[in-house]
């Protein structure tokens, strides 16, 4: 070839990988954290929270937090894999974690990341059955994992039990992939902590922490469930023996207890080794016996279990924080806070005793919402709340946008970046938002149901075993007390509600109503 061909060609090679460089350099990292079963309730920078989280609070500072934040199936498996595609469980097939096994081999973020340039991980609850695809590096827990000791399956195919408390052994993780990466190239980790799924095992330098606290009851805690049927119907109740176990959930636990579920808690607790679990049983042992000793019953039995659930979940929440404090600082030392968005969400939000309830699943403020908080990278200019209605599915345009990738056009979510790139929101944003969930009949027992909710209202529909119309006007009853369905001064919202359900339902193409009305 001719030298000066030669010459040119090397010169254009040159130029090519400096520029590749510079595109490398100014593409964000990202370090998307999401918990288990971690609700907005209990965190401080949300306002009324019982416990302080000031890493994740500083998250919030220094960045933005959403006010209307939701998932789109409230369920650890559905909510993940709505993240991953873009899409709604009808769409991307993992509606339920009793049946559902993730296909691995449809289009995904992390791949479509892989593809703009980034180096991809997971560490932590991955809970969607199949193999991971698009990660050049996983390692996950197995199925909902454990607090101690926890067994991790390796991108090898190998597992293996990992000394230590599940959101330390987690946060280690991640912070040792970040050290070995690659550091020419941009990333994209996905930290997904256990913490803060039952049965709630505290660390145990946290076992006396919140002892001395009285936890408020929230005013919902009583509720009847009058007008609302699936309501009444469900296994999540905090006052119920069935649903939440004084020995599994509340471990008032003493040598000699032979239950199924005393044996499941053994089984968990016993992954300690020897000292630590004569530290765990000291303490337990000890409030066990006064409880044996003073036996409760009716209203004050609910409230005791009540008590002690809220002072388990903060004890883990208070772990999960310090945590996320230990990720931040690394990422501070190591000069990547500039240019990394920072995610902190969780799979769904959580009752926290309202409407007398632990767990999930409804379609009911407390886990339709999701904590969503961020730390933006250079060149977003948004700061302070973001009210816009955000979702689940929204978490892969915006990462594929900020990574500079093309957005497929069967992803459902919409890019969050103009909410975030400049002070003030666009003027244009969706106005509903949509919802359908599908795990039942199942632990917990709550029924099938599918809605929107706009910013003032929500509608619900009960199916399957049920034929159950919910409205909502979350101006006057933010609690959703009060079904107002069928009620003559709401009949003009009913009536848009169906007509914005029934557009929605047509634009995401779930055919879910098409269906009912032929079985009908
Ligand atoms: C487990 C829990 C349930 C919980 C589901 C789903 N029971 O089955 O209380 O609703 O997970 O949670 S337990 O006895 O195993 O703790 S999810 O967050 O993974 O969807
Ligand atoms: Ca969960």
């Amino acid at each position: 070839m001719d030298k000066h061909i030669i010459l040119k060609l090397s010169i254009i090679n040159c130029q090519l990988s400096i520029s590749t460089m510079a595109m490398a350099q100014t593409k964000p990292n990202i370090v998307y954290i999401m918990t288990d079963d971690h609700t907005a309730q209990m965190m401080s920078c949300y306002g009324n929270s019982p416990i302080q989280t000031p890493n994740l609070d500083r998250i919030a500072q220094e960045g933005v937090r959403f006010t209307h934040s939701f998932v789109a199936n409230s369920l650890s498996g559905p909510s993940r894999a709505c993240m991953i595609t873009g899409k709604l469980s009808h769409k991307n097939g993992f509606t339920n974690n009793e049946h559902g096994i993730f296909d691995g081999s449809q289009q995904t973020m992390p791949k479509l990341m892989q593809l703009a340039g980034y180096q991809t991980a997971l560490i932590g609850k991955w809970h969607l059955v199949s193999t991971p695809t698009g990660f050049d590096h996983y390692d996950i827990l197995e199925g909902q994992g454990e607090y101690y000791n926890p067994t991790f399956i390796h991108d090898d195919g190998t597992r293996s039990i990992e000394k230590g408390y599940c959101t330390d052994v987690i946060t280690d993780k991640a912070i040792r992939w970040m050290e070995q990466r690659d550091k020419s190239e941009p990333f994209i980790l996905f930290v997904h902590h256990k913490a803060c799924h039952r049965d709630w095992l505290p660390d145990l330098k946290d076992l006396h922490a919140f002892e001395d606290q009285t936890f408020s009851l929230p005013s919902t805690f009583w509720d009847n469930y009058e007008g609302r049927p699936a309501a009444r119907q469900q296994e999540m109740a905090i006052g119920s023996s069935h649903d939440m176990d004084l020995i599994y959930d509340n471990k008032i636990y003493l040598p000699g207890d032979t239950s199924r579920l005393s044996r499941l808690y053994l089984d968990y607790v016993n992954r300690l080794p020897e000292e630590d679990r004569k530290t765990y049983f000291q303490f337990h042992d000890s409030l066990s016996r006064d409880f044996k000793a003073h036996p409760l019953t009716g209203r004050e039995l609910t409230e005791f279990k009540f008590q002690r659930y809220m002072r388990d979940y903060c004890k883990v929440t208070k772990s999960l924080d310090e945590n996320v404090g230990r990720l931040m600082q690394y990422l501070q030392d190591n000069g990547l806070l500039e240019n990394t968005l920072i995610v902190y969400t969780s799979d769904q939000g959580f009752y926290m005793g309202e409407h007398g309830w632990f767990d999930k699943r409804f379609m009911y403020e407390e886990s339709l919402n999701t904590p969503l908080i961020m730390r933006l990278p250079q060149g977003y200019n948004r700061r302070g709340i973001v009210n816009e209605m955000v979702q689940n599915i929204d978490y892969a345009p915006t990462f594929l946008e900020m990574a500079g990738a093309p957005i497929p056009d069967d992803i459902q979510g919409m890019s969050l970046a103009p909410l975030l790139k400049g002070k003030d929101s666009p003027k244009k944003w969706r106005d509903a938002i949509y919802y359908h969930y599908y795990e039942f009949p199942a632990e917990h027992m709550v029924k099938r149901h599918y809605g929107i909710r706009t910013s003032r209202y929500k509608l619900i529909h009960f199916y399957q075993d049920i034929d159950q119309w919910e409205l909502y006007d979350l101006q006057t009853d933010p609690s959703e007390m009060h079904n107002l369905y069928g009620s003559p001064a709401y009949a003009k919202v009913q009536k848009r509600m169906h007509k914005r359900l029934r557009q929605l339902q047509e634009y995401y193409d779930d055919p879910i109503e098409k269906e009912l009305k032929h079985i009908q």
